[in-house]
C-alpha cells in the first residue's frame, strides 16, 4: 500500500493564473514546491478530487514527464478515482478537451504554455479545464488564487513513477491511471465533422499541402489524419516529431515564428495549401499559394462556408469572437441572420454561449478558431474545414479571399505587439489612457474623428457575470478602430497588444497591404497612447 505523505508548505508569491493558465520560467515552475502547491491549490479550488475522474495530457516540452509524475502522485494521494493520460503526456489542447467530454470525466490538467518557447532557460505552463472540456472560468481560477496564498500542506503518495509510454491501465494506491492513444478518439470525432472522402479526392487530383507541426504536439495528429488517413504524401506535414524544446524556436504559428513555412508558400513552386499549429495544438495560420490569411478573415470565411462540411450543414446557432478580433465576422453573421457576440480575450469567455448554444463558431484574431465540437480552440480542426471548403468549391485560396471582400468588403487588420517592455510603465501607459477616455469623443487625429472611447466590460448573456477593464477601445467615424491591451500570457514584463482595424469596400482598394491601409490609424494610436514615451520603443517587435 502506497504511503500518503503530507508534506508542509508556504505559499509562493506569483501563483496568478492569467489569459490561460499559469505561465512560468520553467525554472521557477521547477523550484521546490512550486507545481506541488498551485498542483494543490488547484485540487482544493474544484473541490477536491474524491471519486473524481481526470484527464492529464501535455504539448511535450521539457519538464512535461517529471510535472506528470509529481501531478499523478498527488491526485491519487487526493482520492482521485481514475486518470486517464496521453502516452508520453501528450494530448494536445483540444483532443484534451474532447477527452473530457467524451469519458464524461470531472476536468482535466493540461501541461502547456502553448506558444511560448520550451526547455530549461525558458517557459512552462498549466492549466486547468472543467467537466465541459473548457478552460477554468474566472470564478474558478480566482479560487485558484486565493488556495494558494493561504496553502500549508499538500499530499502526495510515495511510490515509483509510473511507466506513461505504455498503453493500459496501472494502478496507483487506490487510483486508476489509464494510459490512452492521444489521437484515436480525436481522429474519430474529426470524422463525424468534416467528408473525409471529399478531402482524400481533393489530395488525390494532385492538391498539395504543407502543414507545419513546428515541432510541437500535433505531429503526431497531422501525420495520422491528413498523411496516413487522407492520403498526403508523406512530408507534407513538416517539424512532425514533437521536441521538448521545439527545435529552438516559438511554436507560433505567424508570419515571424513559422518563417520556414512562409517561405515554402512563397516561393514559385508553392504548394496549394499551408498551415502551422502552435505548441498545443489549439492555433492555426492559414496560407494559400503567396497567400496569408489572417485569422480575423479566416474566421468569417469559416462562417460564410462551414455550411459546405457535414457536420455544419444545417448551418450555425451564432458566432462568437473576442473583442479585439475585427469585425469581419459580424458581416458575415449580419448578412446570415445569425446572432454575434463580442466577448473578452481568452477562450473561457465563449465556454457559456457554447453550452447554451448560442454560437457555433468562435474565433480569437491570435489565430485561434473553433467550434462546439471541443471547448477549446482547435488547430486542426481549423485546418480540416478549409480542407473540405476547398474540395468542394475547388478554387485556390487568394480567390476565396477575392471573393469574400468583393461581397462582404475588407476589414485591414494587424497586431502590434511591443514585448518584454517595462511593466509598471506599461500600466501606467493603460491607466493614462483610461483616465483620458472622457476628453476623447470628437477629437481630430489623422484625419480621422474620434467618435467613442471606453474600456471595455463584459457581461456575460449567460450567467450574467461581469469582467471589466478587457481592454481600452477608441473607435472613429467610419468603422476604424484601435485596441489597446497587455498580454496575461507573458512571462517576462509586460506585452503590450496594438490591435488596428479600418474597413474598406471600395473594389479598387481591397489589394492594399495591410500596414499601408491601416498607416493613419497606426499613426494615431501612437499619438494617443504616447507608446514610445511609455515603451521606449520606436517600433514593435512582432506585425501580425
Ligand atoms: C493570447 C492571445 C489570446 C489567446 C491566449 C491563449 O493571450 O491574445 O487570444 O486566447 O493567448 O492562447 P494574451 O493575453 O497574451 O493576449 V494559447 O494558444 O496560449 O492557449
Ligand atoms: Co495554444
Amino acid at each position: 500500500m502506497e504511503n500518503i505523505m503530507v508534506v508542509p508548505t508556504t505559499p509562493i508569491e506569483g501563483q496568478q493564473p492569467g489569459t490561460s493558465g499559469l505561465r512560468k520560467k520553467t525554472a521557477e515552475f521547477m523550484q521546490p514546491h512550486f507545481l506541488n502547491n498551485f498542483t494543490q491549490a488547484t485540487f482544493k479550488a474544484v473541490g477536491g478530487l474524491t471519486g473524481k475522474i481526470l484527464v492529464l495530457g501535455g504539448d511535450g516540452r521539457y519538464f512535461n514527464d517529471k510535472a506528470a509524475q509529481i501531478i499523478l502522485k498527488m491526485a491519487a494521494a487526493n482520492g482521485l478515482s481514475r486518470l486517464i493520460v496521453g502516452q508520453d503526456v501528450l494530448l494536445s489542447t483540444p483532443a484534451a478537451s474532447n477527452l473530457i467530454r467524451q469519458r464524461k470525466a470531472d476536468g482535466g490538467i493540461i501541461l502547456s504554455a502553448s506558444h511560448n518557447p520550451g526547455g530549461p532557460e525558458e517557459d512552462f505552463g498549466m492549466k486547468y479545464n472543467m467537466a465541459n472540456g473548457g478552460p477554468a472560468t474566472e470564478s474558478v481560477t480566482d479560487r485558484i488564487l486565493e488556495e494558494t496564498r493561504t496553502i500549508n500542506f499538500y499530499q502526495i503518495v510515495e511510490a515509483p513513477d509510473l511507466d506513461l509510454s505504455k498503453l493500459g491501465i496501472q494502478q496507483l494506491g487506490q487510483m486508476i491511471a489509464e494510459v490512452v492513444d492521444p489521437v484515436r478518439d480525436y481522429h474519430s470525432l474529426m470524422e463525424t465533422l468534416f467528408d473525409f472522402d471529399a478531402i482524400r479526392d481533393l489530395l488525390a487530383s494532385g492538391f498539395s499541402i504543407t502543414v507545419d507541426a513546428m515541432h510541437a504536439v500535433t505531429g503526431p495528429y497531422a501525420k495520422a489524419i491528413l498523411e496516413k488517413d487522407l492520403g498526403a504524401p508523406t512530408g507534407s506535414v513538416l517539424n512532425a516529431v514533437p521536441l521538448s524544446d521545439f527545435g529552438k524556436g516559438h511554436p507560433d504559428p505567424n508570419p515571424v515564428w513559422a518563417k520556414e513555412l512562409m517561405g515554402i508558400m512563397f516561393a514559385d513552386d508553392a504548394p496549394d495549401f499551408g498551415a502551422a499549429m502552435d505548441g498545443d495544438g489549439d492555433r492555426n495560420m492559414i496560407l494559400g499559394r503567396s497567400t496569408y490569411v489572417t485569422p480575423s478573415d479566416s474566421l468569417a470565411v469559416l462562417v460564410a462556408n462551414a455550411h459546405f462540411a457535414p457536420g455544419y450543414k444545417g448551418g450555425l446557432a451564432g458566432v462568437a469572437r473576442s473583442m479585439p478580433t475585427s469585425r469581419a465576422a459580424d458581416r458575415v453573421a449580419e448578412k446570415l441572420g445569425i446572432d454575434a457576440f463580442e466577448t473578452p480575450t481568452g477562450w473561457k469567455f465563449f465556454g457559456n454561449l457554447l453550452d447554451a448554444g448560442k454560437v457555433t463558431l468562435c474565433g480569437e484574431e491570435s489565430a485561434g478558431t473553433g467550434s462546439d465540437h471541443v471547448r477549446e480552440k482547435d488547430g486542426l480542426w481549423a485546418i480540416l474545414l478549409w480542407l473540405n471548403i476547398l474540395a468542394v468549391r475547388k478554387q485556390p485560396v487568394a480567390q476565396i479571399m477575392e471573393e469574400h471582400w468583393a461581397e462582404y468588403g475588407r476589414n485591414f487588420y494587424s497586431r502590434h505587439d511591443y514585448e518584454g517592455v517595462d511593466a509598471a510603465r506599461a500600466k501606467e501607459m493603460i491607466s493614462a489612457l483610461s483616465g483620458s477616455l472622457d476628453s476623447l469623443p470628437g477629437t481630430k487625429i489623422e484625419g480621422l474623428v474620434i467618435q467613442a472611447a471606453d474600456d471595455f466590460s463584459y457581461s456575460d448573456p449567460v450567467d450574467q457575470s461581469v469582467s471589466p477593464n478587457q481592454g481600452v477601445r477608441i473607435m472613429f467615424e467610419g468603422g476604424a478602430r484601435i485596441v489597446f491591451r497587455l498580454s496575461g500570457t507573458g512571462t517576462v514584463g509586460a506585452t503590450l497588444r496594438v490591435y488596428l482595424e479600418r474597413y474598406e469596400d471600395s473594389p479598387e482598394l481591397l489589394q492594399q497591404d495591410p500596414q499601408v491601409a491601416l498607416a493613419p490609424i497606426i499613426r494615431a494610436a501612437e499619438k494617443i497612447a504616447q507608446i514610445q514615451k511609455y515603451t521606449g520603443r520606436d517600433a514593435p517587435d512582432v506585425k501580425t
